[in-house]
């Protein structure tokens, strides 16, 4: 029988931080899962290497599930984003072990294609409404046919969403950069942007809105109910989860479609948003819960009640998720949309994937497992750089939602 013969945590920076599981069989086969918790990478890397990597060795790679429970299970301690991005990370890299084993992509495994390619989202910001305005262009001209659109809010330095020197990128300091926030200015400056969007460039594309958990219920049904006209694809984390009751007040109020779902971790978290049928997608990602086995089953559960999928994609989440999320996204009948953000150039030197864009889709390929190879040599090149997501500041000093 084969059995795991080593797991390594391999860590790079090639432009941002990735945290990548390796392991290795008996029979040389070796499977990859992204473990990237952004701004908390090194308390998973010890996760994994502390406690995981032990329990792995010697166990056969082939029992997937069982694996699954054994270390949700046996860890005693539940859930939470360090548990299941290592939890993910050794399901990823099982599957991709079990494709290749198999001489199938990962895709087939989950019962085969029920689409031909994932259609995905792209981003425009911009630090006014006019650069806004070109960068849906630019977008367009690349083909997306759905787009994010955010406008930094005049008056507040570093609004979230907004890309600086090209690239959109949040985590770009060593210690957390505090950046002020008003609601007041958001609430009557993003509808007015949406608005524009929507009058240069006509309904024929979706268009999509990520409020970062920025305002209040009663705020966000406000805000929901006020940009109906403009018929966004969805409002994105319009409040913080953790009171998922807050959910139905501004269900009550508005016909804005909702998602949410990139900050939890596993279905118990996402529950009641799914069967109270609180959200209209469901934002879960393969490296924070729980690996293709668990998302799965969230996305399965999801299908009961017309929720359909939309998961996260930032740059934070490595090309070996994006490859397990294409794939997913491939096979499941629930399928909504895909974020897709790309990266900068250099990951591409360190990770090899077969995953490739056209036509505002995205596309796995027939390799065998995820089609995913990491390039040791180029990894080395680039070395641990911590990084800090912003905090936000209301305009009196105190602490808000990032
Ligand atoms: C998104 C997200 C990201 C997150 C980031 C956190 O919708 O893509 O909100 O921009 O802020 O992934 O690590
Ligand atoms: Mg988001």
């Amino acid at each position: 029988m084969s059995v795991i013969e080593r797991a390594e945590v391999l860590i790079t920076s090639p432009g941002r931080n990735f945290v990548t599981l390796r392991i290795t069989t008996s029979d040389g086969v070796t499977g990859l899962g992204d473990a990237t918790l952004n701004g908390r990478e090194l308390a998973v890397a010890s996760y994994l290497e502390d406690h995981l990597v032990p329990l792995l060795i010697g166990r056969d790679p082939a029992r997937i599930e069982d694996m699954w429970q054994y270390l949700y299970r046996g860890a005693y301690w539940r859930r939470g984003p360090v548990t299941m991005t290592a939890i993910s990370a050794v399901d990823t890299a099982l599957w991709d072990i079990k494709g290749k084993v198999a001489g199938l992509p990962v895709y087939q495994l989950l019962g085969g294609r029920s689409r031909e390619g994932v259609l995905v989202y792209t981003h425009a910001s911009g630090a006014d409404t006019a650069a806004l305005l070109d960068d849906v262009a630019r977008a367009q001209e690349l083909g997306y046919q759905a787009i994010r659109a955010q406008a930094a809010v005049p008056g507040i330095a570093g609004t979230y969403g907004v890309k600086k020197d090209g690239k959109y990128e949040p985590a770009n300091s060593s210690l957390p950069e505090e950046q002020p926030w008003s609601t007041g200015a958001y609430l009557r400056f993003a509808p007015t942007y949406l608005r524009a969007v929507r009058e240069r460039f006509g309904f024929d594309f979706h268009l999509l809105h990520d409020v970062h958990h920025r305002l209040t219920p009663q705020e966000a049904a406000r805000f929901g109910k006020e940009v109906e006209d403009v018929q966004l694809f969805w409002m994105e984390d319009p409040t913080p989860v953790e009171n998922q009751e807050a959910f139905r007040l501004i269900r009550r109020h508005t016909t804005t479609p909702i998602a949410v779902g990139e900050v939890l971790t596993s279905i118990w978290d996402v529950q009641h948003l799914i069967t109270e049928q609180l959200i209209d997608y469901v934002r879960t990602t393969v490296v924070h819960a729980g690996g293709i086995t668990h998302l799965r089953r969230i996305f399965d559960l999801a299908a009961l009640y017309q929720v359909r999928s939309g998961s996260h994609g930032a740059s934070d989440l490595s090309p070996v998720c994006q490859a397990a999320a294409i794939h997913l996204d491939t096979a499941i009948p629930n399928f909504g949309i895909q974020e897709h953000m790309g990266y900068p150039d250099q990951v591409a030197e360190v990770f090899r994937t077969g995953v490739t864009y056209a036509d505002g889709h995205l596309h796995v390929s027939d390799e065998p497992g995820l089609g995913v190879e990491y390039d040791d040599e180029a990894a080395a090149a680039f070395p641990y750089n911590p990084k800090y997501l912003p905090v936000a500041r209301r305009l009196d000093g105190s602490v808000h939602d990032w």
